[in-house]
Order: structure tokens, then sequence, then C-alpha cells
């Protein structure tokens, strides 16, 4: 076989991240923040080289993680989140503009930008998807994010 693959390891050693993670919800987005920062020093993450910005709210997130992007300081960015459904239509509008908001960044400014934003049809959902029975989406998107900015570093 002579086959080349690139791929990117878990090493986040060296790496400079921004946390982007919004208030609302705190209950659940702190808990997807220590999973993030668990993860990130867990693969020999130097704390002094991740740095976290707080928006009030989920919506607030791509224009923020556009900032930050354009400060040309981080290898990565983390979004944070938690829209979760209530009885109005404000779920559907926040969760498709904080959606496709992070994918722009990430195409516009061709850095990596994770999505770690749970959308959930209600409250337990969201308790299962921040550290408990179905895991910690902020631990699996550092894990994507590490992995993401060392395959990019490896299609230089
Ligand atoms: N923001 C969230 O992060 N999660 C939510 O569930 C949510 N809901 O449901 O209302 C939410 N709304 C606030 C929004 O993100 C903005 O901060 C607000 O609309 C001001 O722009």
């Amino acid at each position: 076989m002579n086959i080349k693959i690139l791929e990117g390891n878990y090493s986040a050693k060296g790496l400079k991240v921004a946390l982007v993670v919004s208030r609302f919800n705190h209950f659940i987005t702190s808990k997807l923040e220590e999973g993030a920062i668990d993860v990130f020093l867990r693969h020999e993450g130097d704390e002094s080289n991740l740095t976290i910005v707080r928006t009030p709210g989920a919506f607030e997130i791509p224009l923020t993680c556009q900032k930050v992007a354009e400060t040309g300081q981080f290898d990565g960015i983390l979004a944070l989140g938690a829209v979760i459904r209530g009885a109005t239509p404000h779920f559907d509008y926040v969760s498709n503009e904080v959606t496709k908001g992070i994918s722009q960044v990430s195409l516009k400014e061709k850095i990596p930008v994770s999505f770690g934003v749970l959308t959930t049809d209600n409250i337990e959902q969201a308790i299962e998807r921040a550290g408990t029975k179905s895991g910690n989406k902020g631990s699996e998107s550092m894990n994507s994010l590490i992995e993401t900015i060392n395959l990019l570093k490896n299609l230089k």
C-alpha cells in the first residue's frame, strides 16, 4: 500500500486556543467549558495558551468568533453554548444563526472553529450532553478542534 494519509494528532502542546462561551444557560455552558479545558490540559496544552471569551448568548457567538479570529493570535477557536427549545420559535432563529455563523467565520478566516453548541429540545437533553450520560459536548468538540488544528498544519 502506498496511500498517503493526512490527519491530525491529539497533541495540544504549544497550541493557542480561544474558548468563546455564552453565559445563557450558564449551568450547562459552565460544564461544557470544564470539559473542554480538561481535554486541552490532558493533551498537554498549556493553561497560559488558553483564553476564555464570554458572550451574553449563543446569538453573539459568531461575531465574537469573527473578532477573535481577526486578532490572528489563535490556532483555533472553540464555540460553546446551549440553545434549549422553548415555547416560541426563538430557538430556531438562534440555533440557525449560530450554526451558520460559526461555519462562515471558519471558512472566511481559514481557522478551525469547532462547534460545541448544544441545540436540544429540553433541559434534560442538555444535561445529558454536558458531562452526564451522553458525554460532554465541550470535551468532544475540544478533541475535534485539536485534531483539526493539527490536520491543517499538515496540509501546509
Ligand atoms: N441564547 C442561548 O444561548 N440559548 C438559548 O436557549 C436562548 N434562548 O432560548 O432564548 C438564547 N437566547 C439569547 C440570544 O442568544 C441572544 O443573546 C439575545 O437574543 C440577544 O441578542
